[in-house]
């Protein structure tokens, strides 16, 4: 294929995508698990979550794709090649935050088949096959940690300890797991066991922002060059519970209080050595006996700390394993990924999309992470994103411009049609 014919496929890709195809869809999967404010809540493997995936099968299916699973229920769907080539991949994530929007995660499975509609409308046969992937557990809501599919992707051994992560009912993935398999039979699963089973020639998703950056900017697109490291830690204090009324301030041992000063002293380590890029947050609370009237025995809480510097970081672990070492304080460390640099090459492929729709774009970071920062690991590895309005998102509030939403589709689409014509 010359590179001619190659740019052409990849111009006519762009101008198949349906705007109000795409649109429409993105309605269509807000529908399993809609919220009464316009916001979803999907949690991965939930019966919603089935539903969802039983819409974006059989969408495939009459695409002409085939579907296949692996051992942590990701989803493949497959356009073939002309050729038996590694693919090349895109996707993202299907389930949601508790009260989420409908974009973050859906918005890039959805872009995906409409990449891979816009080329059958098109006519073209890619040399390469083109796979969109739906990536179980990217949220960490329901299970932590986050992007459960995605790293087992990359790494199977880490299936024999999420198999035994339960939710708050104390459903384990591996009864989620096994619901999945049985509501689709019909879907052939991967041998998974080996990274180098499944090769893949790149991966590309496109993504929201979730910031404020593009907005500010007033551009319409951003080229991801990476995505900054993340920590997220669960920390139990410890009390006595007794009556509210009757015991004396001096003799109580309050772990609500002990929680207090806890979540302070990590505030204040966090911002002295984060700086202006810290981002801390106390997401998770429960309390035990969680009574009015007794005072708390046991408090449990969340720390999700990001920052782009590993060192950062590391110095981060150091000081909340020291500020843990006090009486009634337990630490335990729920997901920890470093920063990530994407591909240069992938990176081109992007700008020169965006250039081909006349597109003005930024280079930017993710503050989010997101499945590619584990597929960096595997193949060459970009991301693409749009603006996220006011920079909200997990959030019913969360909007992207339909214009936006179509111009990602269409960058994505014309990069995809060229990495699939690439030798
Ligand atoms: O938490 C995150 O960064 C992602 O949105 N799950
Ligand atoms: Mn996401
Ligand atoms: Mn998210």
């Amino acid at each position: 294929m010359t590179l001619d014919e190659s740019s052409s496929d990849a111009r006519a890709a762009a101008a198949q995508v349906n705007p109000q195809r795409l649109l429409d869809a993105i309605q269509a999967l807000a529908s399993f698990g809609a919220r009464d404010d316009g916001g979803v809540d999907r949690p991965a493997l939930s019966g919603r979550d089935l539903q969802a995936r039983r819409y974006l099968i059989e969408r495939a299916i009459a695409l002409g794709c085939t579907v296949t699973t692996d051992h942590c229920a990701n989803l493949f769907i497959r356009r073939a090649g002309s050729e038996d080539l590694a693919p090349v991949m895109t996707g993202s994530h299907a389930d949601t935050q508790p009260s989420g929007g409908k974009l973050d995660g859906c918005y890039g499975v959805l872009a995906g088949l409409e990449c891979i509609e816009a080329l059958n409308d098109a006519g073209i046969r890619t040399r390469r096959p083109l796979e969109v992937a739906v990536w179980t557990n990217e949220e960490g809501t329901r299970f932590q940690p986050g992007a459960m599919g995605s790293s087992a992707f990359v790494d199977p051994t880490l299936m024999d300890r999420y198999n035994t992560v339960a939710d708050a009912t104390g459903v384990t993935l591996a009864q989620a797991l096994q619901q999945h398999a049985q509501t689709f039979p019909a879907l052939a699963r991967r041998n998974a066991d080996q990274p180098a089973n499944q090769p893949a020639h790149a991966f590309i998703e496109l993504h929201i922002e979730q910031g404020p950056q593009l907005e500010n900017a007033n551009l319409p697109l951003g080229i991801v060059s990476g995505i900054q490291g993340v920590r997220w830690y669960s920390i139990t204090c410890t009390g006595v519970a007794a009556h509210a009324g009757t015991t004396p301030m001096p003799v109580r041992r309050d772990a609500m209080t002990l929680a207090i000063d806890v979540r302070a002293t990590i505030d204040t380590f966090a911002h002295t050595l984060g700086g202006d890029d810290t981002r801390v947050t106390f997401g998770r609370w429960s309390v035990a006996p969680n009574s009015i009237n007794t005072i708390p025995s046991t408090v449990t809480f969340t720390v999700d700390f990001r920052h782009p510097d590993a060192a950062v970081l590391a110095a981060f672990d150091q000081q909340i394993a020291q500020c843990a070492q006090r009486d009634g304080v337990a630490l335990q460390g729920l997901f920890s990924h470093a920063p990530v640099a994407f591909d240069n090459a992938l990176l081109a492929r992007l700008t020169e999309a965006a250039a081909a729709l006349d597109t003005p774009t930024m280079t930017l970071t993710s503050g989010a992470f997101h499945d590619a920062m584990y597929l960096a690991r595997h193949c060459p590895t970009a991301m693409l994103f749009v603006p996220s309005r006011d920079g909200i998102s997990h959030n019913p509030l969360e909007h992207t411009d339909d214009d936006h939403l179509v111009l990602g589709t269409r960058a994505l689409a014309h990069c995809l049609a060229t990495l699939c014509n690439e030798p």
